[in-house]
């Protein structure tokens, strides 16, 4: 089943068919039973118009955190950009540790909905998307929905200096989540693709894949050290970590067109952006 969140209300897409939930966003998707409650909820049916209604990102007032280097491709990446400041070595410790790498990245307000523009620093000239599967994790700890995420980020900061992690992530639009909550009931099979595409006009500039079961860490693993020591009111969203990295001399430009799709929950296509 699938949850969207649109400028219409809220609409659940349960075999084939949708239905619009009159209710509070927030308190729905903390619900501990989602999948039971989405499977039996009885409401009006309708038909949707896509042509007419803008999606949101699938999000209320949840925080968005992020995984780092839980694919070899992505610690080998942050090796190589972090060369000069010493990198091999810490991003080799964290890809091996027992803890995992876990930042901050968004406030709901700097999230991106499918459609809109992500945005690039003005202050940076090596910039990549980063497609994410991403888990939405209920206020007791529970992952009850998937979703596509993008981890914009500035990879020359990054590679500058760790401590420059925040800057290079964590920005205005750095986030983009969408198109819809996928709700499962059960765990989503790691023999699931994620696929990144990258449209500069007519061309494609980069297009790469990769399976969830390359990763080195498992979505339980990340969710249990995320809500160790902290709490999440009304749930929170994890992306899990990119294991697709366009080569070094690739840098998005204004324009471009992200197009990110994982098998069964749906394709995110944001267009790249200066803020202006
Ligand atoms: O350590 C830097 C962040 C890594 C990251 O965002 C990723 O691996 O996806
Ligand atoms: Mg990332």
């Amino acid at each position: 089943m699938k949850l969207f969140k649109t400028s219409a209300g809220i609409f659940l897409q349960r075999n084939e068919e949708h239905f619009v939930l009159n209710e509070d966003f927030d308190a729905l998707i903390n619900r501990d039973n989602l999948f039971e409650y989405l499977s039996s909820v009885s409401s009006e049916k309708i038909t949707v118009n896509w042509n007419e209604i803008k999606m949101l990102a699938p999000i209320g007032r949840q925080e968005v955190w992020a995984a780092g280097v839980t694919y070899l491709r992505s610690r080998d990446a942050r090796m190589e950009e972090s060369k000069d400041a010493g990198g091999a070595d810490f991003y080799s410790k964290v890809y091996n540790a027992e803890r995992p790498e876990l930042f901050f990245k968004a406030l709901p307000h700097s999230v991106s909905a499918p459609g809109e523009e992500v945005f690039i620093r003005k202050d940076s000239k090596w910039n990549v998307p980063e497609p994410e599967c991403t888990l939405l994790i209920n206020s007791k700890g529970k992952i009850v929905a998937y979703t596509i995420g993008n981890d914009m980020s500035s990879r020359d900061i990054e590679g500058e200096n760790p401590l420059y992690l925040p800057q290079a992530k964590l920005y205005y639009r750095s986030a983009a989540l969408g198109p819809c909550l996928y709700v499962p009931g059960n765990e989503i099979s790691l023999d699931t693709t994620i696929n990144l595409s990258i449209k500069r006009g007519d061309e494609i500039v980069f297009e790469g894949s990769i399976q969830l079961n390359r990763m080195k860490r498992n979505f339980k693993e990340l969710a249990e050290y995320l809500y160790r020591e902290n709490i999440f009111e009304h749930g929170c969203f994890l992306m899990t970590g990119t294991g697709i990295i366009p080569p070094n001399e690739f840098t998005l430009q204004s324009g471009d067109e992200i197009s990110i799709g994982i098998e069964n929950i749906g394709v995110l296509v944001n267009v790249v952006a200066y803020r202006m």
